[in-house]
C-alpha cells in the first residue's frame, strides 16, 4: 500500500516536471537570430561567432543563436537595425552606435569629430560614467543592452589623391554612413558626402560612382578595398564606433534568470574578446595589418598632431551643433572623463 502510494507520488512528481520542462521549452525559440553589418570574418563577427558559441555551450543549447550577417534581416539597410530589434523581428545584435544614432540620438556622442584621441579615451567612455548612462538610455528603449564591443577608430580613404589638409577634401565624393552628423562633418571640411548603406558602398566604391569612404581598418583590408581603386588612406583617429551587444526585451523576459546570466556573461566575455582583436595590426607596437595594407600598393598617410588640429577646427561648428542634440551634460561627462583618463 505504503509503495503504491510512493510510486503514485512519484508518477505524479516525474508527470509535473516533465510538464514544466514542456512549458520552457516552449517559450523558447528554436533560433534566436542575431544580426551584424559584416561577416564573420571580421572582428565585429568573430565578436558574434564567440558570443553564440558561449551560449549555446553554457545552455546546452537551450539558447540556439544564429547569425544573420549584411544586415540581411533588414535587407541591408543597416539603419533599420534597431527598430527591427524593437519590433522583434531581430532577437539579438551586436550593433554599431552609428547606425542606431537615427534611432537613439546621444549614440551621436562617438561620431563627434576628434573627440576620442585615443584607445584610452574611448574606454573611459565605455566602461565608465557616459557608458552606463547610455546603456540606461537604451533599457527605455525596449532592448537589454548587454556589453560594449568595438568596429574602430574610422579612417579616411579614397582613388584620387593622399589627403592631409582639410584642402585636399575639397569636391571628394565620398560615402557615409547614417548619421546626418557625417553628412555635417564632411560639408564642413569641403567634401561631397552622400548617405548609403555597407551594402550599397562596395559596388559604388568599385564603379567610381563614389571617390571614398571611411571605416576602420579591420573593415576597410577585410573588405579588400585597396582592390576597388582605394589606394589613399588617411590615418586621422577622427571618430571610432563601439558596438553594443542587446536582446530584445520579450525575448530577454522569456528566459530564466540562471539562462539570462549565462547570456550576460558570454556578451561581456565575447565583448572583451572582440575588442582585443579589434584592436590587433593596427597599433604602433602591431603594424602587422597596416604593413599587409601597404603591400597591397596603398599610401598611407599618418597625420601629425598639428596635421588633426587642422581638420578639428574646420569640424568644431559641427561638434558644437551636435553637442545640442546628443545633450550637453553627456558631452560634458565624457570630455571630463576622456580628461582624467
Ligand atoms: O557601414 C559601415 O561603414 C560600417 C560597416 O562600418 C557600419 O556598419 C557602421
Amino acid at each position: 500500500m505504503k509503495l503504491r502510494t510512493l510510486l503514485g507520488t512519484l508518477a505524479c512528481t516525474l508527470a509535473a516536471l516533465s510538464v514544466t520542462a514542456t512549458a520552457q521549452a516552449a517559450d523558447y525559440k528554436s533560433e534566436y537570430k542575431l544580426s551584424i553589418v559584416v561577416g564573420t570574418a571580421f572582428p565585429w563577427g568573430q565578436g558574434a561567432v564567440i558570443w553564440s558559441d558561449l551560449v549555446r555551450e553554457r545552455t546546452d543549447g537551450r539558447i540556439n543563436i544564429k547569425i544573420y550577417p549584411g544586415t540581411s534581416l533588414v535587407q541591408g539597410d543597416q539603419t533599420r537595425e534597431f527598430t527591427a530589434i524593437r519590433q522583434g523581428v531581430i532577437d539579438m545584435a551586436i550593433g554599431s552606435t552609428i547606425n542606431w544614432s537615427p534611432q537613439v540620438k546621444e549614440l551621436n556622442l562617438f561620431s563627434l569629430p576628434f573627440l576620442m584621441p585615443d584607445y584610452a579615451a574611448i574606454d573611459a567612455l565605455i566602461d565608465g560614467a557616459v557608458g552606463e548612462s547610455l546603456f540606461k538610455t537604451l533599457a527605455t528603449k525596449g532592448v537589454v543592452p548587454l556589453a560594449w564591443g568595438e568596429n574602430g577608430y574610422r579612417q579616411l580613404s579614397n582613388s584620387k589623391h593622399a589627403v592631409k589638409t582639410p584642402e585636399d577634401l575639397k569636391g571628394l565624393k565620398l560615402r557615409v554612413v547614417g548619421s546626418p552628423l557625417y553628412i555635417d562633418t564632411f560639408t564642413a571640411l569641403g567634401a561631397n558626402p552622400t548617405q548609403m548603406s555597407w551594402a550599397d558602398a562596395q559596388p559604388a566604391l568599385a564603379n567610381g560612382a563614389v571617390d571614398g569612404q571611411e571605416n576602420p581598418l579591420s573593415i576597410y583590408a577585410g573588405a579588400k578595398l585597396y582592390d576597388v581603386a582605394q589606394k589613399y588612406l588617411t590615418l586621422w583617429n577622427y571618430v571610432a564606433d563601439p558596438l553594443i551587444f542587446v536582446v530584445n526585451q520579450e525575448v530577454w523576459n522569456s528566459w530564466s534568470p540562471e539562462d539570462q546570466k549565462i547570456v550576460h556573461e558570454a556578451a561581456l566575455e565575447a565583448a572583451k574578446k572582440e575588442i582585443m582583436i579589434a584592436r590587433k595590426g593596427v597599433t604602433s607596437t602591431d603594424p602587422s595589418l597596416l604593413k599587409d595594407i601597404e603591400s597591397h600598393g596603398v599610401t598611407v598617410t599618418v597625420l601629425s598632431p598639428e596635421q588633426i588640429n587642422a581638420f578639428a577646427k574646420v569640424t568644431q561648428p559641427v561638434f558644437d551643433k551636435w553637442t545640442q542634440q546628443i545633450g550637453p551634460a553627456l558631452v560634458k561627462q565624457a570630455q571630463t572623463d576622456i580628461a582624467k583618463r
